[in-house]
């Protein structure tokens, strides 16, 4: 049965080292307890990958409150191209306005020529500010001019879109170090959370470059997309555990409603509705 439990958990994509520490921690309970039934044996699964999370997330987010010692929260959002940035910054403005906080979107990512763009349509329809300037401007000169402006109007929670970089690139990680350097200048603390954002549907490569980002910036939170559809849910347990960093948002769609805050027994539960 456990044989056959290692297995289902590596093709879900929970990564090799993470199903065997789950594993190892079934059979420590199975060897205590003598003898589990299969059904018993699916709860000790559930409650020891519940656990493995908990580890990481040390709390549930039940709503999309932020900390209130301190306002803004600055959030800086990278990852690699295409995992989903943008998106999840539009949906992460449309879930804190909704929660009555007031949001501000910075449009860091002045690479691309429709990366302004993208966000200034995210920011159209959620109804929230967008700080831009040209394509080709200073990531950190619309950090900066974000949170001043962000400062100036008593936001809540700033947003910041940043390029999507490949975590091979020497002069792409060093611009994220730049503008966190930048950021300090106006608000001390910030950024209060670097959120990593990964495609959930690529598996180990998501892992991958996980590993990679947070060997060159400190990591603070993980936002796995793309989990409708085909994607294993899986590697949200090996990433979340392998990194030691909070999983805190799902996106299961393209749709301004399709994020969700992690929560860790809906999650363990899901996982294993889809794996029937
Ligand atoms: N199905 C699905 N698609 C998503 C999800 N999140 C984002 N996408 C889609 O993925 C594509 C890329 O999303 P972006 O938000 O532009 O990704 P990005 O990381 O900002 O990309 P770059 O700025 O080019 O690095 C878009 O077509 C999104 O609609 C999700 O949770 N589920
Ligand atoms: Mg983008």
């Amino acid at each position: 049965m456990l044989d056959n439990l290692e297995e289902v958990l590596i093709t879900s994509d929970v990564g090799v080292d993470t199903t065997l520490k789950i594993i190892r921690r079934i059979e420590e309970r199975v060897a205590r307890d003598k003898y589990v039934s299969v059904s018993e044996l699916n709860g000790i699964l559930r409650d020891e990958i519940a656990a493995l999370l908990a580890e990481n997330n040390s709390e549930d987010n039940d709503d999309w409150g932020l900390p209130q010692d301190h306002s803004p929260y600055v959030i800086l959002v990278v990852g690699v191209n295409g995992v989903g940035k943008t998106t999840t910054i539009g949906k992460l403005a449309y879930q804190f306005k909704k929660a009555g906080k007031k949001v501000y979107l910075g449009a860091a990512d002045t690479f691309r020529a429709a990366a302004v763009e993208q966000l200034s349509i995210w920011g159209e329809r959620v109804g929230v500010p967008v700080v831009k300037q040209q394509m080709g401007a200073d990531p950190a000169s619309v950090a900066f001019d974000t949170l001043s402006s962000a400062k100036a109007n008593g936001a809540d929670v700033v947003l910041i879109d940043t390029a999507g970089r490949l975590h091979n690139k020497v002069g792409l990680m060093n611009e994220l170090k730049k503008i966190k350097d930048v950021m300090k200048k106006v608000i001390p603390q910030a950024p209060d959370e670097v959120m990593l954002v990964l495609d959930g549907s690529t598996g180990q490569n998501a892992f991958e470059q996980a590993k990679q980002f947070s060997a060159v910036t400190q990591i603070t939170s993980l936002a796995i997309t793309k989990l409708d559809g085909t994607a294993k849910g899986g590697v949200v347990i090996g990433i979340s555990d392998q990194l030691k960093v909070p999983v805190k948002y799902i996106g299961l769609g393209e749709g301004m409603e399709d994020l969700q805050l992690f929560n860790k027994k809906q999650f363990v539960d899901s996982l294993f509705k889809v794996e029937k």
